[in-house]
This record gives structure tokens, C-alpha cells and sequence, in this order.
């Protein structure tokens, strides 16, 4: 049926959340494999619903923005969420996926350019069992790292195609460790990633799948492409892939240095999921130019952040400099290694 296991395959690293942080067991799995699903963490109509009826509001300002502009002949208000943003893409011929992203692009920011940090986004990154679990890897001084994203991905056979490339603006991910899409001077920041899906995650609707890490594994050779960095299938153990379905409330804890991907969506429903990082107060973030916070300062609390209205000020702060200025580096890779030919 799916990814058929190989006999090299390791047991999947998945238990149930505990109150108070990660079990012994379950650090002892992040750490022999560079990730952990914790089935659970979160709770589906406490702290997701809130989230997604927030979005709700920013597909409604989308749909009417398109509407006005005559790029959609209707609003679609009557459709599900899913459905409705399948069809606004579809009838506007692209994927807004910055409309509601809660960061911003590498390159070409304007003072238009949109983006969503919104309070319901701004609790997720506060949620409690997430912070304690992250507090389990890297001790009580967390910092919210601004590498962080909503990901709303169509059914394929629905999504805009890019007009060059001919493949769809927005799909399978890649293979990559997020250690290289971040800059160098992180490259010894502690970053732990936290995705989490919004809606059912599948292999069907483009779930992830991971490549369990191995100690001696250091940050691979990523190549840049059409469909973004990736590293060459021959440089790592591909065969070892496992694909990691999670319900909602579901929360995947992930090293920077774990290989992973993310599959096309072949279902009719919109994948939806973040990702969020975390990492100790003080280390560089890879995005020096983008803005994060103090979640959590056991030393200093005082300095935690906890105004959602903050945190969206300094976003819209950060989109006018970039504006005004040239952009910064964002990535360090060229394509010249011969591996990438
Ligand atoms: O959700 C995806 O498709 C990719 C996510 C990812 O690479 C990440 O969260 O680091
Ligand atoms: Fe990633």
C-alpha cells in the first residue's frame, strides 16, 4: 500500500504525550534518530480549531481582494475552507501562499507584501506542551526562531501550474535538512523543528516522511532546483525513508540535521500544516534579517514575550526595512558541487 518498509528500517519513534515535557524515552528517540512524533500534544478543538477559524478570515479577505480585482467570479463563501481555497487558487490561476504565511520571502519584499501573524498564530508558538517538549531538548531558555511556516497544500491535480516550469506552484517538498536552508552561522544552533498538521496528515495528502538520522551524518550537499534545495538522492539512505501519517494533535519534534521530505497531494483535500523552530536564547537563527522572540526564559522571564500584537509589529517592521533595503543572503548553496550536475 504505502512506502513499502525495508528490512533496514528502524522501529518508528512515536508514543503518546505525557504532561510536564518528553519522557526519558522519548529524548532517547529524538536523539538516536533525529525525530519524534508525539501523538496527542495538542488538543484538536482547543488549540487548532482557534487557528483554523482565524484563517477563515484571511481566506474571506483573500477571495474578496481577488473578487474586487476580477480575478474570481465569485467569493466562494459558501464553500468549506478546503474547497473554497482550492477553487480561489484554481479560478485565480496561483497559489497566495504568502497571503498567509507567518514569514516573509527570501527575496522581493515590498511594502505589500502579504503575510499573516495573527494572535491564534502567535498561541500556537506560545502552546504550553509544545514549549515543554522543546524545553525537554534544549533547556528552559527558548527562543522562537523565525524560520516558520504555514503550508497549505492543494490537491495536485487542482493546483496552478507555474507557467515556465510547468509543474504545480505548490507541492511535494523536496528532500532537505533544514540545517541547509538557513545560513551558515546557524550551523551549530541548537534548532529543533516542530510540524504539526492542521488537518489529517496522510501519505495520500502529502504527508512527511523522514530519514532517521545517523550520528556521524553532517549537513549534506543541497542543490538548488525549480522545486527549491534539495539533497541528491545518492548522498544519504533514501532506502531507510519513513513516512510519517499524523492525525490531528499529532506534533512531529525534528533535528535540523534529519533528512526529510514531503509527498504530492493525490487526495481531493487541502494538506494543511506548520512548521515551527525553536532554539536556545542567544544562538544565531540562520534568518538574522527576520524577526523572533523569548518564548520562554526561565532566568529571565520577564523578557519572554507574551502581546501577539508585538510580535506582529515587529513582522510588518521587518517587511518595511526589507523593503527599503537590498535583501540579505538568505542561502549558501550555488549548484557548483559537482554532486548537483
Ligand atoms: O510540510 C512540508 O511539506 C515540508 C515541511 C518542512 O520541510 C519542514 O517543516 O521543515
Ligand atoms: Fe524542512
Amino acid at each position: 500500500m504505502l512506502a513499502t518498509p525495508t528490512t533496514t528500517q528502524r522501529p518508528i519513534a512515536r508514543s503518546h504525550a505525557k504532561p510536564g515535557g518528553l519522557t526519558p524515552e522519548q529524548i532517547a528517540q529524538f536523539r538516536a534518530g533525529g525525530y519524534v512524533v508525539i501523538d496527542g500534544l495538542l488538543d484538536p478543538e482547543n488549540d487548532i480549531d482557534p487557528i483554523i477559524a482565524e484563517y477563515a478570515g484571511v481566506l474571506d479577505r483573500l477571495a474578496q481582494e481577488l473578487f474586487d480585482a476580477g480575478q474570481i467570479s465569485s467569493t466562494y463563501d459558501d464553500l468549506p475552507f478546503s474547497e473554497r481555497l482550492t477553487k480561489v487558487y484554481g479560478e485565480s490561476g496561483k497559489v497566495h501562499s504568502q497571503y498567509f504565511d507567518f514569514s516573509l520571502p527570501q527575496a522581493g519584499v515590498t511594502h505589500e507584501t502579504p503575510l499573516w501573524t495573527g494572535p491564534a498564530v502567535f498561541s500556537a508558538l506560545r502552546h504550553p506542551g509544545i514549549l515543554d517538549a522543546i524545553q525537554s531538548l534544549i533547556g528552559p531558555e527558548i527562543y522562537a526562531n523565525p524560520v516558520q511556516h504555514v503550508r497549505m497544500k492543494p490537491p495536485e491535480h487542482l493546483t496552478p501550474k507555474d507557467a515556465t516550469t510547468g509543474l504545480p506552484q505548490l507541492g511535494a517538498s523536496p528532500w532537505h535538512q533544514d540545517s541547509g536552508v538557513v545560513t551558515e552561522d546557524a550551523d551549530e544552533t541548537e534548532i529543533v523543528t516542530v510540524w504539526f498538521p492542521l488537518t489529517d496528515a496522510t501519505v495520500e495528502n502529502g504527508c512527511l516522511a523522514v530519514v532517521p538520522r545517523h550520528d556521524e551524518d553532517g549537513l549534506l550537499t543541497h542543490c538548488p532546483s525549480g522545486l527549491g534545495l534539495h539533497i541528491p538522492e545518492d548522498l544519504f539512505h533514501t532506502e531507510e525513508e519513513i513516512p510519517l501519517p499524523m492525525p490531528r494533535g499529532s506534533v512531529l519534534f525534528m533535528h535540523r540535521l534529519t533528512p526529510h521530505r514531503s509527498f504530492s497531494n493525490t487526495s481531493d483535500h487541502v494538506r494543511w500544516s506548520f512548521d515551527l523552530r525553536y532554539n536556545p536564547i542567544g544562538q544565531p537563527t540562520g534568518r538574522a534579517a527576520f524577526p523572533g522572540f523569548i518564548a520562554r526564559s526561565r532566568r529571565l522571564p520577564a523578557t519572554e514575550l507574551h502581546d501577539p500584537a508585538e510580535w506582529n509589529r515587529r513582522w510588518l517592521e521587518t517587511r518595511a526595512i526589507l523593503a527599503e533595503s537590498e535583501n540579505p543572503r538568505f542561502n549558501r548553496w550555488d549548484g557548483d558541487s559537482p554532486v548537483c550536475a
